[in-house]
């Protein structure tokens, strides 16, 4: 299926090099990935996977009145990760929610937080057709409107204390100089969970990944130095997300191998060249 053309000089390098990239695929529940998230439930509430999506449904708890019904998080902390000091960094999660905006203020019905005890915060919160983020409580909060009854892909990029970079579908909707690196020491985990605070929600997440920004087009996603079967899962999805002559956007640019912003058949033929064979 694949070319082999260099095998034989590249396993002979073959170092174990360490996966530069934790990604949540949903094909299993985040507690049972093989790169297990924590998960922190309160009320019991409804959970299910379909299809490569991992669904939550949360009300509210009988009998303790609003606000705060049932609600899951999933925290990982990137200090055992080994992407402390990482100066090109992503955070990048697909997820859809019919809860409410009304929610927000109780940060539901959905989200994502990057940060620490101190330190650097990028917390996200998800409704049906809003998304807000906020960074510091002396900052400004931004928000920005959504299409509901679709998914949504959110893209941190994070250059050490020089540049962060929010996407939504490959859109910039905010960037800048951040207050500080992320991750540090003392900032360090990210948490992501589903919430009801009066109301109930359904929300389905696609994926949650986060590590090293890819080189441009390396084809190799997980930048462990081998471009390979790890690797094609998330080619395959930029190729179907883009086609010829449609920018592929930001997480895709380390699969568009010619380097002309789409992800086509002529970029497949170049990842089947650079293509290893790794046991
Ligand atoms: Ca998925
Ligand atoms: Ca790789
Ligand atoms: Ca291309």
């Amino acid at each position: 299926m694949f070319a082999r053309l260099f095998p034989i000089v590249l396993l002979a390098n073959h170092a174990p090099v360490f996966c530069q990239v934790v990604a949540y695929e949903a094909n299993t529940f985040p507690e049972d990935a093989p790169q297990p998230w924590i998960p922190n439930p309160a009320c019991d509430p409804e959970r299910w996977l379909d299809n490569g999506w991992f669904f939550q449904h949360v009300e509210q708890c009988e009998p303790f009145p609003p606000p705060a019904g049932q609600q899951e998080s999933f925290r990982r902390y990137l200090n055992l990760d080994g992407f402390i000091g990482e100066t090109e960094f992503f955070i990048e999660f697909r997820v859809q929610t019919d809860g409410s905006s009304s929610e927000m203020n109780g940060t539901a019905p959905t989200g994502l937080a990057a940060g620490g005890f101190t330190g650097v915060n990028y917390h996200f919160t998800v409704a049906r057709n809003l998304v807000q983020l906020i960074r510091d409580n002396t900052l400004p909060i931004v928000l920005v409107e959504l299409d509901p009854g679709v998914a949504h892909t959110h893209r941190l990029a994070l250059y050490g204390a020089e540049l962060y970079i929010w996407t939504i579908d490959g859109q910039v909707f905010d960037s800048g100089v951040p207050e500080g690196a992320y991750p540090t020491s003392d900032s360090n985990n990210i948490i992501w969970w589903t919430k009801s605070w009066f109301l109930p929600n359904t929300t389905k997440w696609d994926y949650v990944r986060y590590g090293r920004i890819p080189d441009d087009g390396s084809g190799d996603f997980n930048s462990d130095a081998f471009v390979d079967v790890d690797d094609f899962y998330f080619f395959q999805e930029c190729r179907t997300n883009s086609g010829p002559a449609t920018d592929a956007g930001p997480g895709c640019r380390w699969a568009d191998m010619d380097q002309d912003s789409d992800v086509d058949a002529h970029d497949f033929a170049l990842f089947q060249l650079a293509f290893t064979v790794t046991e």
